[in-house]
């Protein structure tokens, strides 16, 4: 049997979030190998196994990738979550391209200075509103099918549900305008308020997201000051 995928980064959300939520939803398991000191991280850098001297790194068949979105797209490739040809593909990468410069805001803000974090919450809230999420619910519109591409789960699925539920942390209201969405992510209004979701899977009532969505999974809580200040002494901010 193949060695399962062996992550390396702090233990905490950043940019390995996105792929801890890939895998979870292509029910495939990893290990993790939390960095918890800056010798932790000097260790892998002297060790020569981080060709940029940055993580996320993850061990996987035989290579040391790093790059975020390398490492996400060689994942999806080979769990099947990049469409079937070119075309879905191009879609596949514009959504979550998308997605990731919205989540690029998600992972930096805890670190901004007091006043400037109230600023940039606001912005991203502004942003998910008025422009990524408007323009989702325009895509499930346009289709009416229950994924973005092909009518086939993608990563930009799982990025998606990622991101509504990253905004709902912030905002419990932020999907009020958007219903296609609220469906998407229903998991959550099911957990929480106890409404049924309809018959259809959606993408959050898929079992290897729930699964990841309860307690005691490898997925990260929120950043804390404990957190933020771990990360600051990891990388030296
Ligand atoms: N483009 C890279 C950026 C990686 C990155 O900035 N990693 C941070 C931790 S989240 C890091 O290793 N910083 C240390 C450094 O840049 O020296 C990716 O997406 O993987």
């Amino acid at each position: 049997m193949a060695e399962k995928p062996l992550f390396h980064y702090d233990e905490a959300r950043g940019r390995m979030e996105s792929v801890r939520w890939l895998l979870a939803a292509a029910g495939v398991e990893y290990e993790e190998k939390f960095i918890h000191t800056n010798e932790d991280l000097e260790k892998l850098r002297s060790d020569g196994v981080l060709m940029f001297q940055q993580v996320p790194m993850v061990e996987v068949d035989g290579m040391k990738l790093v790059q975020t979105r390398a490492i996400m797209n060689y994942f999806s490739s080979k769990y099947n979550l990049y469409g079937k040809d070119m075309k879905e593909r191009a879609l596949i990468d514009m959504y979550s391209e998308g997605l990731a410069d919205l989540n690029e805001m998600f992972i930096l803000y805890p670190y901004d200075p007091p006043g400037v974090k109230e600023a940039n919450i606001a912005l991203m809230k502004e942003k998910a509103t008025n422009r990524y999420f408007p323009a989702f619910e325009k895509v499930f519109e346009s289709h009416g099918q229950d994924y973005l591409v092909g009518n086939k789960l993608s990563k930009a699925d799982i990025h998606l549900v990622e991101m509504i539920y990253n905004m709902e942390e912030l905002d419990t209201n932020i999907l009020a305008n958007f219903p296609l969405l609220q469906a998407v992510g229903s998991f959550f209004f099911f957990f929480f308020f106890f409404l049924t979701a309809g018959s259809e899977t959606r993408i959050s009532d898929m079992p290897t997201i729930k699964k990841f969505l309860q307690p005691g999974s490898q997925r990260q809580p929120p950043v804390d000051e404990k957190s933020i200040q771990k990360t600051r002494k990891i990388f030296k901010f």
